[in-house]
């Protein structure tokens, strides 16, 4: 067992909602305390959890949510909610899939495709990568440029068919459709230009930075993935 593992999967608990967290303890004592074998036990196979690597998180709508871009482009800008809604929007289905093992099948994800935005802010011929920061400040996720610009990657307005609430990261976090779900980050503020990657908040905690779902993270022998 990874120790970024266990972490994440500690930290989970200890952020949860409290009927989440009232839950998980039952079903952790019953399977012997083991905190990362808590998700096999959830009804449904496991549904949401919670994830927020701050204790608390500032709450954004459509009148003070800014995104900005900037950094290797030519025209650097600053969307707002509505501006983010009048563009056209591209909806996913897939299964979202946390590193620490619990899934939820088949969740419908609706938001912009971040290539349109990156084409909008006109990318230099330098430029190798993109850094995603969030208004919780604290978490920060990167991809290459060439992942960034794969149709699955959306910057989300919507979740599970509503908008993206507080919790789950609203109104505006990244899905990065093929990868697991840390790279999805929340409480999306910031899109950067750059020429490297940078490794983002669990990557430099032992996570992989290439974080395809079933191909990473030491899970490329794992006959169930
Ligand atoms: N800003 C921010 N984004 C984040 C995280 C976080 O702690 N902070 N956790 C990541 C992890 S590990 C997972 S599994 C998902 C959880 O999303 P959820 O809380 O909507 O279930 O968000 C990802 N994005
Ligand atoms: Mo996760």
């Amino acid at each position: 067992m990874l120790l970024g593992t266990l972490g994440l999967g500690a930290l989970g608990l200890f952020t949860a909602p409290t009927l989440q967290r009232a839950l998980e303890a039952f079903l952790g004592a019953a399977s012997g305390d083991d905190p990362t074998g808590l998700t096999g036990l959830l009804p449904n196979g496991g549904g949401f959890r919670y994830y927020s690597v701050t204790g608390s998180v500032p709450h954004k709508n459509a009148s003070n949510y800014r995104l900005t871009i900037d950094g290797l482009v030519d025209k650097p800008g600053t969307y707002t909610l509505s501006d983010l809604r009048s563009l056209p929007q591209t909806r996913l289905v897939k299964d979202v899939q946390c590193v620490t093992g619990w899934r939820v099948p088949h969740t419908p994800f609706e938001g912009v495709q971040l290539s349109r935005l990156l084409d909008a802010a006109g990318v230099r011929s330098s430029a190798r990568a993109v850094r995603f920061t969030c208004f919780d400040g604290a978490y920060s996720e990167s991809l290459t440029l060439d992942q960034a610009r794969r149709s699955d990657v959306l910057v989300a307005l919507r979740m599970q068919n509503k908008d993206i609430g507080h919790d789950h990261g609203g109104p505006v976090r990244l899905y990065v459709a093929p990868m697991y779900f840390y790279k999805s980050a929340k409480w999306l503020s910031g899109i950067t230009v750059t020429d490297e990657v940078k490794p983002g908040y669990w990557e430099e905690r032992g996570y992989d930075v290439d974080a395809w779902v079933g191909r990473s993270n030491g899970r490329d022998d794992d006959p169930t993935s």
